[in-house]
């Protein structure tokens, strides 16, 4: 094994930078190879000494000259192992100078300045968050060191007549590959951004709360800016939506957003200039799903919302992250909430969490939202940081109303305007604003595992009390970071037999910590200890719990109902996504006692519930497409300390059919009653109808490879089906029914060839849609998908280097369970390979496509060993990445299950 040498760094070991940084000015001359960059800063000494050395970040650049204070600099060591340029001895206050050259054309780890695009569309685009500034130029690249900017561009104004970079320009146009940039607000070097090249724009204007007019500007190459009105109405919604719901108002005169295909991630804030992956930008009702352009809308807002949670105040190092991700989706969240359907976020948010989140938590990845110990920052964009971080801003939400918590993010905006901070200087706003404790609640940033509550429950006819138990239990995780009992705050409701909510009063309450047990107001349970009771008197009949609410905490909440009681919160209860959770809990035990043997839901019940689901007047359709969606496979994985995987497949297999053939007439009468033609709109409610007549056709499709007759027509219902999803394929007028139809056709495994050529022949030219085809062939639910994404590797629309495909075709495959852990192995080694193949330029994207391997440990006997010699393969390549050694190290630490 090659040397696996690892180094990380640790929150606790947090320094200030000894130097303070006036305005930088950059300069650029752009070229695809040797780029010249050259940095003027005054820099000063904190201690005002001097002889000390200065640390500066530096990577995979040349340097041509350093100038201290016009004098050339010789007296410096430039460790290229480590990325650090050391100028020995400098003075405590003086003007350094640095001339380096860089290489775009070369730079394929889509972090630094790269390039982007082909012909006409060549672009150079930058990338800083985390470590990419380092890639540009000599820097203290860390979060806490903020300047203000300014920056002179200068390209080939034939191909490249437009040059952009943060705040405003003060000198050149858009149309001469020359100008002055400058940011009048400080900023740490990750939110720095250049942008030279030869696109169109869209343009647009919003005032501001204060009269101020912004520009808005789109940049695309022409043929792509019609499909960018959704992205700008968007933001339009972004700038009204945070006046009014934070109070918070834009501060620049411009704000542009420039769209690139080869992007690390989603898309970055940078100050006054968004980077947008296209999948996450480009996108109308021809091209983009529903799904896909509520994510854009989110997307867009995410990225605005940043300008004040991570730009005006952002994080002091980057162990913080939590603190401007966590925040910022949770207000995207909000954001979605307030345009479109509250309870529909709040199940496909909970849902997130528990299909994603909760097995990274139980992982050898495991790790608090805010992480103590790092080895590559890159590996730490996660769910955890991410998703848990936006459930635990969403629990200071809960517990202070939401006047509360608007009290405290406006402390916190006018304490920490302008400045670097952390999750605690967060909390403490959150406290001081609505003289509350949150000292407990602090273990949400320190502790990893998802906490377990339990509920158990008395009833005393005679008394007229219900008692209620409440235990939590926080798992031990391999980032070791205690089990102490946290601040969970519980809601939960009594549903009486008519299926009313009862209202609840306690016999006995208490504090702590200014916290009560029971607050009546909010309807919530402050479980601060590992266990507490609860007496809820004047109980008339015996009522039903109905736990963790709202899934206001992100914790496993086992109420131990029965199934009738499942079944009858799933009908009655007034919390929406409590019904939702009773409908997955059942088709959740399902698939379980199938896999174990140990059958406690027939499949009437199963019928009975989604027949049930369906003919409720009460439920949106895009709720009800949720509910009758089958639970995610990962989920069904986390209970099993080894996975038997195969019988889950059957599982799953078993479940599809039941659901096709006894729920078979009201899956096809909502199909026939939603499949009518309407005039498109991004509207709701439409798009509700679309989700559940997709999701109505995709279950019955699951009689296609099952000898059915439809009792109507005397037709096989594979024909039946195939029939019905071949028409929605022709005479879809949207895409949403488009992609809808062929998805099934492909998934099913009928011959869906024609389609395949009709869609590939109408999209060739649109990489988001050619991104969604690759993903469509690598999740088939069956081993044979292995050979296809083999083949699809030589599609003329794939690009092994680009990542959005490499996500698209190899991500995806990675999370089809049924190919990747094919028994003989081999989908273990082509995906190593794959993993290999992008490390080698790519680390970043690398770190996080190798996921699936992680859980190896888990997995039975034969396939664990294959798991663990092709990680211990991917660890043994020459030049493999500290990303990967991360990942894959911890994974290596975990003890394997299987005897
Ligand atoms: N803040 C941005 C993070 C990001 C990123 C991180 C690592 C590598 C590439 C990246 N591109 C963007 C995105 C966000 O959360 O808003
Ligand atoms: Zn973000």
């Amino acid at each position: 094994m090659a040397d696996i040498k690892r180094t990380a760094m640790k929150r606790a070991d947090y320094t200030p930078y000894p130097f303070e940084l006036g305005e930088v000015e950059l300069a650029f001359d752009l070229k695809e190879m040797g780029t010249v960059v050259r940095a003027k800063v005054f820099v000063v000494n904190t201690n005002a000494e001097s002889g000390t050395d200065m640390v500066l970040n530096a990577e995979e650049m040349e340097i041509d000259q350093i100038l201290i204070d016009g004098n050339t600099v010789t007296d410096y060591v430039f460790d290229t192992e480590n990325h650090l340029l050391t100028l020995k001895n400098v003075p405590a206050k003086f003007t350094l100078e640095t001339t380096v050259k860089i290489n775009p054309a070369e730079n394929k780890t889509g972090s630094g300045l790269y390039m982007d695009g082909e012909g006409g569309n060549r672009t150079f685009i930058t990338q800083c968050e985390s470590e990419g500034f380092r890639r540009i130029t000599p820097w203290p690249d860390r979060p806490d060191v903020m300047t203000t900017f300014k920056v002179e561009l200068n390209a080939d104004a034939a191909q490249f007549p437009t040059v952009l970079s943060n705040g405003n320009r003060i000198a050149g146009d858009t149309t001469g590959g020359h100008a002055v940039w400058h940011d009048p607000h400080k900023k740490p070097s990750y939110l720095f951004a250049l942008v030279a090249c030869a696109f169109d724009v869209m343009e647009d204007s919003f005032t501001t709360m204060s009269g101020r007019d912004v520009k808005l500007e789109i940049w695309m190459p022409t043929e792509t800016l019609p499909r960018v009105r959704h992205a700008m109405d968007s933001l339009i919604r972004s700038f009204k939506w945070d006046e009014e719901a934070y109070g918070r108002e834009y501060d620049l005169d411009l704000f542009m957003i420039v769209g690139t295909d080869t992007f690390n991630a989603g898309a970055m804030e940078n100050k006054g200039l968004n980077i947008f992956n296209n999948s996450l930008l480009v996108g109308d009702k021809d091209t983009a799903d529903d799904n896909r352009l509520k994510y854009i809308e989110a997307v867009i807002g995410h990225e605005y919302f940043h300008n004040w949670t991570g730009d005006r105040v952002t994080c002091k190092s980057w162990f913080e992250l939590t603190l401007k991700e966590g925040l910022t989706v949770f207000r995207d969240q909000q954001f979605t909430s307030h345009l479109h359907s509250a309870p529909l976020e709040r199940i496909v948010n909970a849902a997130a969490m528990k299909a994603r989140q909760f097995p990274e938590a139980s992982g050898p990845m495991a790790h608090p939202i805010r992480p103590e110990v790092v080895e590559s920052m890159d590996n730490f964009y996660t769910v955890t940081v991410y998703e848990k971080g936006a459930e635990v801003i969403g629990m200071y939400h809960t517990l202070l109303g939401p006047e509360g918590y608007r009290k405290g993010t406006d402390l916190y905006f006018d304490r920490h305007d302008g400045q670097a901070v952390t999750c605690d200087d967060f909390r403490a706003a959150m406290a001081d604003a609505n003289d509350a404790d949150f000292r407990q609640f602090a273990l949400w940033y320190s502790q990893a595992g998802t906490p377990t509550v339990t509920a158990q429950t008395q009833y005393d006819a005679d008394a007229k009390t219900f008692t209620v138990t409440l235990t939590q239990s926080v798992p031990a995780t391999p980032a070791n970071t205690g089990t102490e009992a946290m601040h969970i705050p519980v809601r939960l409701g009594l549903v009486g037999p008519d299926g009313k909510d009862i209202p609840m009063k306690v016999q006995t309450n208490s504090t702590k910590d200014g916290w009560p047990l029971f607050d009546a107001e909010k309807e919530l349970v402050n479980l601060m200890d590992e266990s507490v009771m609860l007496v809820f008197e004047d109980v008339a009949e015996e009522p039903v719990l109905s736990l963790n609410r709202n899934f206001g905490a992100p914790i496993y909440a086992e109420a131990g109902l029965s199934l009738e009681q499942k079944m009858f919160l799933a009908q009655h209860d007034s919390d929406g996504y409590n019904r939702y959770e009773m409908v997955q809990s059942l088709l959740m035990d399902h698939l379980k006692g199938w896999v174990d043997g140990n059958r406690t839901v027939p499949d009437s019940a199963i019928m009975r519930m989604i027949n049930q689901v369906l003919a409720d007047d009460g439920i949106d359709d895009a709720v009800k497409a949720e509910m009758i969606k089958l639970p995610a496979i990962s989920e069904l994985m986390e209970k099993y300390d080894v996975i038997p995987l195969d019988r889950i497949h059957e599982a799953y297999d078993y479940l599809k059919f039941i659901i096709a053939s006894r729920c078979q007439s009201a899956l096809m009468e909502h199909y026939t009653r939603l499949n009518v033609p309407e005039k498109w709109a991004f509207d709701g409610a439409q798009a509700g109808r679309r989700a559940l007549k997709n999701q109505c056709l995709s279950h019955l499709s699951d009689l296609m490879d099952r000898f059915v007759i439809d009792m109507d027509t005397n037709k096989p219902m594979e024909d039946y089906v195939t029939d019905m999803a071949q028409a929605q394929f022709e005479q879809a007028t949207n895409y949403t029914d488009k992609v809808g139809a062929l998805r099934t056709l492909v998934h099913a495994g009928v011959d869906a060839e024609i389609e395949c050529k009709a869609f590939e022949g109408q999209f060739r030219s649109n990489p988001q849609v050619m991104d969604a085809f690759f993903s469509m062939h690598a999740t088939v639910p069956s081993e044979d998908a292995l050979e296809t994404v083999k083949a699809l590797e030589n599609h003329s629309a794939f690009d092994g280097e680009n990542p959005n495909k490499i996500r698209s075709l190899w991500g995806a495959f990675g999370g089809n369970t049924r190919a990747f852990h094919k028994a003989d192995g081999s989908g273990y080694t082509y995906f190593a390979d794959k993993v290999m193949y992008v490390d080698g330029f790519n680390p970043g994207v690398a770190g996080r496509i190798v996921a699936p391997f992680l859980k190896w440990n888990k997995m039975d006997t034969a396939r664990a060993a294959l798991m663990k010699a092709e990680i211990e393969r991917m660890l043994a390549r020459e030049g493999v990445s500290k990303n990967l050694k991360e990942v894959l190290g911890k994974a290596l630490e975990q003890e394997q299950k299987a005897a």
